[in-house]
């Protein structure tokens, strides 16, 4: 039977990547996002049939309820939910960091993670279905600048493995996927819109790709339903950690 799947964050990156993954192996897929341009070419690429694109911003409780239910009968029935929409805002220190950076941050990798959660959970549960939740190397590993941002992925993972206790019994698999460097739009929008800053970050570092996460949402995705993986971690050969630092007077 086909399945259905709903990604977050479907207009670049990880997400978009997801929808070719997904719609390419004969899913169902709803594609959301705020930038419509963008989810326009990959309903026409794979027909309206296989590709849904459900515009608003996730932050916008009132207009994520609309998109849903606004969905076509067809796709209705969702067995699995990528909770991928998400950014970085920012580097500065935490003492001169922006507090609406850190705000933005919050409600969408967090308040909006956890209402379209909460909202698709029933019927997650009556269907047996799957959670994919994105979150990061930097909910794990502090780094300088990581401030709020890091915060954020580590709720999304401690949350993860809260949802997979609470689901217990019912047959529910959650999963939260902690990436390291991947190059997609991520630090163009982290910086505001400094594409040199982003070129830079990711020359000659041989970054994971989209595609790279794209298969390994795919991969959870598709295991027998009797596995679960809680989480998974990954980063590119360039990428490794740091030692402690001290400061001295
Ligand atoms: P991109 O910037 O390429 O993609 C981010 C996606 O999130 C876009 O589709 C964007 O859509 C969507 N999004 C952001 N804010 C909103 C909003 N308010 N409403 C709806 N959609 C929104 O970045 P990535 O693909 O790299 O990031 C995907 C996820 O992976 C994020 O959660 C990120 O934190 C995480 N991640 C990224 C890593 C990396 O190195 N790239 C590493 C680890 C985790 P639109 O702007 O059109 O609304
Ligand atoms: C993005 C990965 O290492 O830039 O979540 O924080 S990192």
């Amino acid at each position: 039977m086909t399945r259905t799947v709903l990604i977050t964050g479907a207009t670049s990156g990880f997400g978009a990547a997801a929808v070719h993954r997904f719609a390419q192996a004969g899913w169902k897929v709803i594609a959301t996002g705020r930038r419509s341009e963008r989810l326009q070419p990959l309903v026409e690429r794979y027909g309206k049939e296989v590709v849904h694109a459900a515009v608003f911003d996730v932050r916008d409780p009132v207009a994520m309820e609309a998109a849903l239910l606004a969905l076509p009968p067809a796709f209705g029935d969702i067995d699995l939910l990528v909770n991928n929409a998400g950014l970085a805002q920012g580097t500065a220190p935490a003492q001169s960091a922006s507090l609406k950076d850190w705000t933005t941050m919050i409600d969408t990798n967090i308040t909006a993670l956890v209402t379209l959660t909460h909202r698709l959970l029933p019927q997650l549960v009556e269907r047996k279905g799957a959670i994919i939740n994105i979150s990061s190397v930097a909910g794990v590993y502090p780094y300088p600048g990581g401030n709020a941002y890091g915060g954020t992925k580590a709720f999304v993972s401690q949350f993860s493995l809260g949802l997979r206790s609470d689901l217990h019994g019912t047959g529910v698999r959650v999963t939260t996927i902690e990436p390291g460097m991947a190059e997609t739009e991520f630090t163009v929008v982290r910086t505001h819109g400094d594409q040199v800053a982003s070129d830079k970050l990711y020359t000659g570092a041989n970054p994971m790709t989209a595609e790279d996460i794209a298969e390994q949402i795919f991969w959870v995705a598709s295991l027998p339903p009797h596995l679960n993986i809680n989480r998974l971690e990954l980063m590119p050969v360039s990428q490794s950690f740091a030692g402690f630092q001290v400061a001295r007077e």
